[in-house]
């Protein structure tokens, strides 16, 4: 893989989840050894240090149907000026959650830098729900419709009215969806691979169709992991867990063959939840698995 420079920034966001531990996932995956593996892979690291997120006990979640909106609203501007200027200056930004809801503000960065981007989206769920759709009012479930210009709430506000191409999105590993966000999911133009296909293809097969769609035509590849795309049996550290996910070796292979095919061009690792974690294991895991996408090899 070419060697990058690589810009680290962390955003200890939790408001997406109501409170539920992952603000600490910037700290365990970088206490696991994040930067001497990238430094190891052969690239150079810069790291940004964590966007200022106010602790969600000094706030109440005014709307029950987009609970911490402002909030959520006002790191992801945050974030996405931050994106957008690690990649005008020719830097891989790899962003450190929190929780899901932190992808809107890594998208609309990314979108405004490269209009034309594609993206694979690791994950137990699908993270389509809207305002109207969603069943607990979490954003975390929200943020792949929001970057597609389904929602009509201020989540849109750092998009500035750019949004990516739903033909260019790309799920991995999802097994489980609400029933009104299925049908959505459905009809549009998104392609997901559930677990069904990795049974069914194996990863190895299931990989070279999502590169083909994510990297033609476009002009950047997207990598959004939400660590509850593995199996909770390799994962305990989440606070969505959901069984009959995928094995650390089905995750790494899949990274492996995205660093071999050298098309990413940002990534970003989600919902490592510490406080449910055994002896940080999932941070772990969290920092091997970004090491494998950006070419890290034991030889
Ligand atoms: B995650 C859920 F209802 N769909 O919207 C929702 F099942 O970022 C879960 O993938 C969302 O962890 C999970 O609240 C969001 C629920
Ligand atoms: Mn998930
Ligand atoms: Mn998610
Ligand atoms: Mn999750």
């Amino acid at each position: 893989m070419t060697p990058k420079t690589i810009s680290i920034i962390g955003v200890p966001l939790d408001y997406g989840a109501d409170r539920r531990g992952v603000d600490m996932g910037p700290s365990a995956i970088r206490y696991a050894g994040l930067h001497e593996k990238l430094r190891q892979a052969g690239h150079q690291v810069n790291d940004l240090g964590n966007l200022a997120v106010p602790v969600p006990e000094s706030r109440v979640p005014k709307n029950p149907r987009l609970k911490y909106l402002d909030e959520i609203v006002k790191v992801n501007r945050v974030l996405a000026r931050t994106v957008e200027k690690v990649v005008n200056e020719g830097q891989f930004p790899v962003v450190l959650g929190g929780d899901h809801s932190i992808a809107m503000g890594t998208i609309a960065g990314l979108l405004r830098a490269r209009p034309k981007i594609g993206l694979l989206w690791f994950d137990a769920h699908g993270d389509f729900n809207t305002e109207n759709s969603s069943p607990s009012g979490n954003i975390h479930g929200m943020p792949v419709a929001v970057a597609a210009g389904r929602s009509q709430t201020d989540l849109a506000i750092p998009f500035k009215g750019h949004f990516l191409d739903e033909a260019k999105i790309v799920y991995v590993g999802v097994r489980t969806l609400d029933s009104d966000e299925a049908a959505t999911l459905r009809a549009s133009q998104a392609t997901v691979f559930s677990m069904h296909e990795v049974d069914r293809y194996g990863m190895r097969e299931v990989m070279a169709r999502a590169m083909d769609i994510v990297s033609q035509g476009t002009d950047g590849v997207h990598l959004s992991f939400d660590i509850d795309a593995l199996d909770p049996l390799y994962a305990p550290g989440s606070g969505t867990p959901y069984s009959g996910g995928l094995t650390d070796r089905e995750a790494h292979l899949a990274l492996e063959l995205l660093a071999e095919a050298d098309i990413l061009t940002s990534l970003e690792m989600v919902e490592v939840n510490p406080i449910l974690d055994e002896h940080n294991r999932t941070g772990e895991l969290a920092a091997n698995l970004i090491a494998s996408a950006l070419g890290h090899r034991i030889i």
